[in-house]
């Protein structure tokens, strides 16, 4: 869907777009003068939920923002892609950087909102400075600015680049930071959608969110969510990286087996057998192979595994991954990016990597696993952000389902996979 026919060096440019079919959503919106109220109807009926991570449903999220507002309403794009694991949006805004375009543009109108940001992830400046081109074909075109194709409705569109701090694609970071102050949380409630930018009601939605309204509006809700499975409407990018033979993104119907899935990214290289799979970028739980060849991608099979499709990053572990050496990887990454406000967070981050790191090097002392389970019990439910327990999660699951390597390294001084054979895999 939204990758389809993006080949070739021009796919993302205006013209290729537009041969596409691109902007014809929006050009019917404006010509039949479709009502917002039909808009968000139309959405609410695709079941389309929020792609970058939390699955909240896109049209009840658009019907929170109030309708009569004395002032500016505002609109923002999460492409602050920072979650490992996750390569998605930064393909979107690549290779159809006019779909989130005509997503946002709708979006706005059908919210009244007068101005939208774009916020782009730091590391991958070639994607903003793209974005800017692409939005000044579209300015060109009459299709963004003042009177959109001629008509009473006008938006502004920016693009903002971050400096690649991950806390920034937390909604309310992103917003702190567009406003250029330091990139941290705010607590919640209020929602942006009563409190957001500068103080007024504001609408973010991932980048995949919004490059698949056009698609929604000129399929109609019905047949979307149809293409995916019942509360899990459409289709769904998900990035595949490990030890699979073709990483990549691989945009499939929510609902299909994780089997395709693996099967389409070229099954696990070297032929070896599949040991964990995350399926959900980064801070959702890991789920063992046996568990994970029974699911299909999507919201609510994922969540019955005891894990969550998050982002859709799906990261694909073999035999000869060590746990704890996998996990030590990902303490790591939360101890950096923790933003440091809240306690139980900035201490916590930091706990849980000097342990796991220890039991990695050999020096684990017995009563490890039972303070990993406290550290993170104490900071799951009490930070200001979804961090801390993004930070918990794949702690509490890799010791859940792989406790046992975990006691081996702290008896044994070692691996329990030997390094030739870890070294063969990676
Ligand atoms: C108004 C209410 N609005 C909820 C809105 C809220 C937000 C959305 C979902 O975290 C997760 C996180 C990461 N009135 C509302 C309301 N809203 N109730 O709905 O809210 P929430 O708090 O459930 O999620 P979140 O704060 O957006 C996102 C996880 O995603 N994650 C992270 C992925 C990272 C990337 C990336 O790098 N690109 O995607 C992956 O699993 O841990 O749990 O808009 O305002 N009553
Ligand atoms: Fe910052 Fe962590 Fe608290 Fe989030 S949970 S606000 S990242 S300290």
């Amino acid at each position: 869907m939204i990758l389809a026919g993006c080949d070739g060096d021009r796919a993302w440019r205006l013209q290729d777009y537009v041969a596409r079919g691109g902007y014809s959503a929006l050009k019917k919106i404006i010509a039949e003068k479709v009502s917002q109220d039909a808009i968000i109807a139309e959405l609410k009926t695709s079941v389309l939920r929020g792609r970058g991570g939390a699955g909240f449903p896109t049209g009840l999220k658009w019907s929170f923002m109030p309708r009569s507002f004395p002032g500016e309403k505002y609109l923002a794009c999460n492409s602050d892609e920072g979650e490992p694991g996750t390569f998605k949006d930064r393909d979107i805004l690549r290779y159809n950087p006019h779909s989130v375009i005509e997503g946002m543009t709708i979006a706005a109108y059908a919210m009244g909102a007068a101005r939208g940001y774009n916020y782009i992830h730091g590391e991958i400046f070639d994607v903003y400075l793209r974005f800017e081109e692409a939005l000044a074909e579209a300015r060109e075109a009459g299709l963004l600015g003042q009177n959109v194709l001629g008509s009473e409705f006008s938006f502004e569109l920016f693009a903002h680049h971050g400096y690649g701090a991950y806390i920034c694609g937390e909604e309310t970071a992103l917003l702190e930071s567009i406003e250029g102050k330091k990139g941290q949380p705010r607590f919640k409630p209020p929602f942006p959608a009563s409190y957001g930018l500068y103080g007024k009601p504001t609408t973010i939605n991932n980048t995949e969110t919004f490059a698949s309204v056009p698609f929604i509006m000129n399929m109609g809700g019905e047949t979307f969510l149809e293409l995916g499975k019942p509360n899990n409407g459409g289709m769904k990018l998900f990035s595949v990286s490990g030890h699979v033979n073709r990483p990549g993104n691989y945009e499939v119907p929510l609902g299909t087996p994780f089997a395709e899935v693996l099967e389409m990214a070229g099954g696990m290289r070297g032929g070896r057998k599949l040991k964990a799979v995350i399926p959900g970028g980064s801070s959702s739980p890991v789920i063992p192979a046996s568990v994970m060849m029974d699911c299909t991608m999507d919201y609510d099979s994922i969540s019955k595994a005891g894990s969550m499709l998050g982002s859709g990053a799906v990261i694909v572990m073999d035999e000869t991954t060590c746990m704890v050496k996998a996990l030590e990887r990902l303490s790591y990454f939360y101890f950096e990016e923790s933003c440091g406000q809240c306690t139980p967070c900035r201490e916590g981050t930091g706990w849980l990597y000097r342990v796991v790191h220890r039991i990695e090097n050999g020096l684990g002392r017995p009563d490890d696993l039972e303070l990993l389970n406290s550290v993170t019990a104490n900071i799951m439910g009490r930070t200001i952000c979804a961090l801390g327990d993004a930070a918990a999660m794949p702690v509490q699951s890799f010791v859940k389902h792989f406790g046992s390597e975990f006691e081996y390294h702290i008896e044994n001084k070692k691996c329990l996979v030997p390094p030739e054979v870890q070294r063969a895999g990676s």
